[in-house]
C-alpha cells in the first residue's frame, strides 16, 4: 500500500473479494451500508456444466443475498423455492446428487442461454443484479472457464463433486484451478481494481483456498491488487479456530497448516495490509506482524452484517491514514 491518494469524503469506493454464502453476507453488509460504491468480484471456479445447463454457484449466492431473495436458512439458492423439477428428474432416472430449485433453474437456464448467444458472464450478471435492484457492481472474476479441481488421495474431483456429492469428506492434498493460466481477467474487474478513487479492498471472510484462491489465480489479480496501492485487508473467516460454516479448518489441517489466523495472515502474505479477527480469536493478534482488527465477525442479523462492513471500511481508513502520515513524516 502507498498512500499517494487523498481520502474521499463520501462513501469509501470498496473492491470486495467473495466466494460464496459467508462472503455474500458481508458483501450484502457492504451494500447497505455503502451502496453503489462497492463492486464485488465473485469467484467463478466452482462454476460447471450441470445438465447441459451453465450454473454460477457464488455468483447467484450474491446475486441471491444482494437482490433479497436467497433461501437464509440454506444459505444457496432461492427463497421459497420448489422442487417439483428434481422430482420429475429423479422419476426418471436423471442426475440429482446437485439439486437444482424450480425457481432456480430460471437463471440457469437464462444464463446458458445468454451465454450461448454471445453475452458475456460479466454482462449477464450485471443485467441481472439490474433488475434484482442491487446497487453493488457484482463482477464475474473472469468471462473465462477456470475449474476449481481437488485433488483427493483418489484421484481428482471436480469442486461440486466434491463439496456437495461427496460432502468434502475426501482429503484434500492439493487444489488446482484449471484453466487459470488462460483466463483472462475481465475489463471490468481491471477497471475496478484500475479506478483512482478506489479506497480500499476488503477480501470477505470466505474460504481461502477453495473461495479466494482461485480469484487471485487469474492472471494479473494480485498484480492488480498491488498496483490499486489501496489497503487490502482480509477478515478471516473462522471463529474459535472454526469456520462458521464449511470445510475451512479442515483443509488447512489436511494441507498440514494450523487453523489459526497466523496461518491465515502466513497465507496472504505480501497480499494483505491489514487483518480482522474475531474476539474469540483475539489472544491470536499478537503473534500477527500486520495490523489487526478485533470485532465481532459472526453476521447473524442484517445488522451485524452492517456493522462488520463498517468495522472493515473503518479499519482500513485507518491503515490508510497512518500509511499517509508515515509517508509524510518520512519525505
Ligand atoms: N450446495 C449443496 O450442498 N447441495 C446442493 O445440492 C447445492 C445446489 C446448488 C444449486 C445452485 C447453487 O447456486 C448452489 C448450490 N449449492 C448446493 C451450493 C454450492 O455448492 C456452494 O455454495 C458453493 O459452490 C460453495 O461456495
Amino acid at each position: 500500500m502507498s498512500a499517494t491518494r487523498p481520502a474521499s469524503s463520501c462513501a469509501p469506493r470498496l473492491v470486495a473479494l467473495c466466494g460464496g454464502v459467508g462472503g455474500a453476507k458481508l458483501a450484502l453488509g457492504l451494500e447497505r451500508a455503502y451502496g453503489g460504491a462497492v463492486s464485488v468480484v465473485v469467484n467463478t471456479g466452482d462454476d460447471f456444466e450441470h445438465l447441459g445447463l451453465h450454473v454460477s454457484p457464488d455468483i447467484d449466492t450474491v446475486l441471491y443475498t444482494l437482490g433479497g431473495r436467497s433461501d437464509l436458512e440454506r444459505g444457496w439458492g432461492r427463497a421459497g423455492d420448489t422442487w417439483q423439477f428434481m422430482k420429475a428428474l429423479h422419476e426418471l432416472g436423471g442426475e440429482t446428487w446437485f439439486q437444482l430449485g424450480d425457481r432456480d433453474l430460471a437463471m440457469h437456464v437464462e444464463r446458458t442461454r445468454q451465454l450461448r448467444a454471445g453475452i458475456s458472464l460479466t454482462e449477464f450478471t450485471r443485467n441481472v443484479a439490474e433488475r434484482f435492484g442491487i446497487a453493488a457492481t457484482i463482477l464475474p472474476m473472469s468471462d473465462e472457464r477456470v475449474e476449481t479441481t481437488v485433488i483427493t488421495p483418489a484421484g481428482a474431483l471436480s469442486f461440486q463433486r466434491y463439496f456437495v456429492e461427496k460432502q468434502c469428506i475426501p482429503v484434500v492434498r492439493r487444489l488446482e484451478f484449471r484453466g487459470a493460466e488462460r483466463a483472462r481477467m475481465s475489463d471490468a474487474v481491471a477497471a475496478a481494481l484500475r479506478n483512482p478513487g478506489l479506497d480500499a479492498i476488503i477480501v470477505c471472510p470466505s474460504n481461502p483456498y477453495l473461495s479466494i484462491d482461485p480469484i487471485l489465480a487469474v492472471p494479473g489479480m494480485r498484480a492488480a491488487l498491488k498496483a490499486a496501492e489501496v489497503p487490502v485487508i482480509v477478515v478471516s473467516p473462522l471463529i474459535g479456530g472454526q469456520a462458521v460454516k464449511g470445510p475451512t479448518a479442515k483443509i488447512m489441517a489436511e494441507l498440514g497448516v494450523p487453523a489459526d489466523s497466523r496461518a491465515l495472515a502466513a497465507h496472504y502474505a505480501g497480499l494483505i495490509d491489514g487483518m480482522v479477527i474475531d474476539e474469540s480469536d483475539r489472544a491470536d493478534a499478537a503473534a500477527l506482524d500486520i495490523p489487526v482488527c478485533v470485532a465481532p465477525t459472526l453476521m447473524r442479523t442484517l445488522e451485524d452484517r452492517v456493522r462488520l462492513a463498517r468495522t472493515c471500511a473503518d479499519f482500513a481508513m485507518q491503515l490508510r491514514d497512518q500509511s499517509a502520515r508515515a509517508e509524510g513524516a518520512g519525505r
